[in-house]
């Protein structure tokens, strides 16, 4: 079983809080970055509360595949032709901020490497 938790993303797909959603299905949601980061920063998340990709377990294969292809489709349908970055933090050292698994996708400039 993946840990579960209770976030403000979780607020979002329940629509208690407002955001710029920009894709839904029955396991994922895209909304836009309330702190963009690159003129398009969208995030994917699995609407199953999982709060890190390290607590993501072999059962979730099929979602995980999901999430990436979801990030692909809402990448096209923003019209990143040129190209994109995703991103995903993980636990402290990465930087995550909301225990909610989640996917950047930044695009919309000329990225930077490596990341700081
Ligand atoms: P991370 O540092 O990887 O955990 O990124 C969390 C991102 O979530 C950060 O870029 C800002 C964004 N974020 C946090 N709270 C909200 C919110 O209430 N609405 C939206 N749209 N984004 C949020």
């Amino acid at each position: 079983m993946s840990e579960t938790t209770e976030t403000i993303f979780s607020k979002i797909i329940r629509r208690e809080i407002p955001a710029e959603i920009v894709y839904e299905d029955n396991l994922a949601l895209a909304f836009k970055d309330v702190h963009p980061q690159a003129p398009v920063h969208i995030l994917v998340i699995p609407k199953q509360p999982i709060a890190k990709l390290s607590d993501a377990e072999s059962n979730d294969h099929a979602l995980m595949g999901h999430l990436l292809l979801t990030a692909k489709r809402v990448a096209d349908q923003a019209g990143l032709t040129k190209g994109y970055r995703l991103v995903i933090n993980t636990g402290v050292d990465g930087g995550q901020t909301v225990d909610h698994l989640h996917l950047h996708i930044l695009g919309g400039r000329s990225l930077t490497w490596p990341p700081g």
